[in-house]
């Protein structure tokens, strides 16, 4: 049977903001309180899915969250009507009320974990809600991201949905930023990587000093049980914590895999040649043949590797076997990273070709094209058992692309997330979504 990895991109919601509310992540310290631009950044990623469906990819797209939250202010002892809810926050403390219409379930690399069929104990597609429980912001986000993979993924003979782990910061997962997955064909039995920061339970490992490491070890292991994967088909290997303290706050930052290839940088984790090799014989062992491209520091440092986000790239495979790399318009203006891409693809190896994405908004925010995009590796039958109404098409990507145009603002500041006619214009979209791409009711206000 056919078998096919199917990037599923965020759509950018209509309240993106700036609200510098990720400490550890660079980009989003650094543009706090600048004026946001929802309607490009929507349209950046709605490009992105057109030009990846165009090159004959399968692509799909998750629905936005309900922001501003209301029913979680609520829960945090803001009372009155809605309208009184957001002034009263915005009065008393601002800050929650921007936690509050944070946009960022856009950054679909972090909403689950997923794990293929070929790898799981009953031959189901699994996926694990992450709890993101290292900011309030994006721990709000897993109720509905549930909803939403539920809608996506109903039939629950080829699709299991597993809850967000226990909500405390010793189970903090941060879905499949911190995950990947070798194989040889998409559809084989493959190896899963999990990376982790820190253990939670254990103080023999080594943890970052400045910044947050927002995955442990214990929930990284969670998952794997959950999702009943062998021992012969995982691989579990901790973050360097330098990097995390140098603002690598995901793998995903500094590492992409796909096929039988790991793209990292030198000093992305502890203990390399062990994890190599272990991925190499777990890998070997299910037929496949593990390559990895080191990339070393003294080309390319770990500041460049952040500010450039040349690993947060989508590593996809190509029709003739060889590999496409999309990378954010930040890798063509460092000269460092620009350069040694023109290196990797005239070596003769197995990335082929780079492609170029403005996607500025998201990546002010700290998201580039990976952080975008959750992948689901599917054969056939699954594919055909997914929601048809969130796969990509030329008719769904010119009816998303109207429908930011007539709902999406062009400037978003601060003191405008105090506007209740804001709440009023996200309803309004998102209500109109569900029906385009078919989900049935997933938000709070529809459901409550
Ligand atoms: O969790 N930024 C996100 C970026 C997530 C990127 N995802 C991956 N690397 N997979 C985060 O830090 C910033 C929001 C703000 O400051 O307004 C934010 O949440």
């Amino acid at each position: 049977m056919k078998s096919f990895e199917v990037n599923f991109d965020g759509l950018v919601g209509p309240t993106h903001n700036y609200g510098g509310l990720s400490f550890g992540n660079v980009a989003s310290q650094s543009n706090s309180q600048q004026a946001s631009n929802p309607k490009e950044a929507a349209l950046q990623g709605l490009e992105k899915m057109k030009a990846l469906m165009d090159m004959g990819f399968v692509q799909g797209v998750l629905a936005p969250q309900e922001r501003p939250d209301v029913a979680g202010l609520r829960s945090l002892g803001f009372c009155g009507t809605d309208a009184q809810v957001i002034e009263r926050a915005a009065k008393e403390a601002m800050p929650l009320l921007v936690a509050s219409c944070s946009a960022s379930s856009m950054w679909v690399a972090n909403a689950a974990t997923v794990s293929p069929s070929a790898d799981t104990a009953d031959g189901r597609v699994h996926f694990t809600a992450a709890n993101l429980n290292c900011k309030y912001h994006r721990s709000i986000e897993h109720p509905t991201t549930s909803r939403v993979l539920g809608a996506m993924f109903a039939d629950s003979q080829h699709f299991a949905h597993h809850a967000a782990l226990p909500a405390v910061a010793q189970f903090g997962d941060e879905g499949a930023a911190n995950h990947t997955r070798f194989c040889r064909e998409y559809g084989e039995a493959g190896v899963e990587f999990f990376v982790y920061g820190r253990s939670a339970f254990d103080s023999r490992y080594p943890a970052p000093q400045k910044y947050p490491a927002r995955q442990t070890l214990e929930a990284s292991q969670a998952v794997a049980r959950l999702h009943g994967l062998s021992e012969e088909g995982v691989v579990f290997a901790q973050q360097n914590p330098s990097v995390i303290d140098q603002g690598v706050f995901h793998n995903d930052v500094i590492a992409v895999g796909n096929g039988e290839l790991l793209f990292h940088h030198q000093d992305a984790f502890l203990n390399t040649e062990q994890m190599l090799a272990e991925l190499h014989g777990k890998l070997a062992a299910r037929g496949g043949n593990f390559q990895s491209i080191s990339v070393p520091r003294d080309q390319v440092a770990v500041e460049d590797a952040v500010r450039s986000y040349l690993f947060n790239s989508q590593l996809l495979s190509r029709a003739d076997g060889s590999m496409l790399l999309i990378v954010p318009e930040e890798c063509r203006s460092n000269p460092r990273v620009w350069q040694y891409l023109q290196g990797l693809t005239a070596a003769g190896g197995p990335i082929r070709e780079v492609k170029v994405f403005d996607l500025k908004q998201s990546m002010q925010n700290g998201g580039g094209p990976a952080c975008l995009r959750l992948r689901v590796a599917l054969n056939e039958a699954e594919l055909a058992a997914v929601n048809p109404g969130v796969i990509m098409t030329p008719a769904l990507y010119d009816t998303l692309t109207a429908w930011v145009n007539k709902h999406y603002r062009d400037a978003l500041r601060e003191s405008d997330l105090a506007d209740p006619q804001l709440l009023l214009e996200c309803r309004a979209a998102l209500d109109e979504l569900t029906q385009i791409l078919k989900l049935g009711a997933v938000y709070p206000f529809q459901i409550n």
